[in-house]
């Protein structure tokens, strides 16, 4: 089958283990990578991206149907399942590596993106959203160690303290886009 008709998407929310559980339970997401974006080393390792120094956020890489799911819905997933709010971090995972971004391939993604953050950041109900929004340059994949963690460690203590709730909020809130 050609994928003529898919989007691609990159965001990044914090821990890839995370965002790749949440991203890989909505229908007409056909794929979702983990890997590295935004920095400027060239295949990077996670050791380098841990390190802090390398520029690079952990992010997945999405490849969506928009026919499907529309990229709104895919922001309120997005924004519903990591805080958006801080800098250099996450939770308890803390670096430049956990920032919060969204790398477009596209002008109307950029717009869509942009756009979300303006309102809730004129709404002035949460702290200001410090989500970047920037063009993709390069992707890097993860270690394949990286790849459908959450489904391969699910006993893991960070899979269920931390990615279990979100798998869950999912679950109750976004019913209608699950596959
Ligand atoms: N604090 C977590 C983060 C993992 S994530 C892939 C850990 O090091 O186990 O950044």
């Amino acid at each position: 089958m050609q994928d003529v008709d898919t989007e691609t998407i990159v965001f990044g929310g914090g821990c890839f283990w995370c965002t790749e559980a949440v991203f890989k339970m909505l229908k007409g997401v056909q794929s979702v990578e983990p890997g590295y974006a935004g920095g400027k080393v060239a295949n990077p390792t996670y050791e380098q991206v841990s390190g802090g120094n390398t520029g690079h956020i952990e992010v997945i890489k999405v490849v969506y149907n928009p026919d499907e799911i529309a990229f709104e819905e895919l922001l309120r997933v997005f924004f519903s399942t990591h805080d958006a709010t801080t800098v250099d971090r996450q939770g308890n995972d803390v670096g430049p590596q956990y920032n919060s971004a969204i790398f477009y391939t596209t002008p109307r993604q950029q717009e869509k993106g942009q756009h979300y953050i303006d309102v809730i950041n004129k709404a002035g109900h949460v702290q200001p959203i410090v989500t970047q929004v920037r063009p993709l340059e390069a992707f890097y994949p993860a270690e394949d160690y990286h790849k459908n963690y959450y489904e391969r460690n699910k006993s893991a203590g960070y899979c269920q303290l931390v990615i279990e709730p979100k798998i869950d909020k999912v679950e109750k809130k976004f019913k209608d886009l699950l596959k």
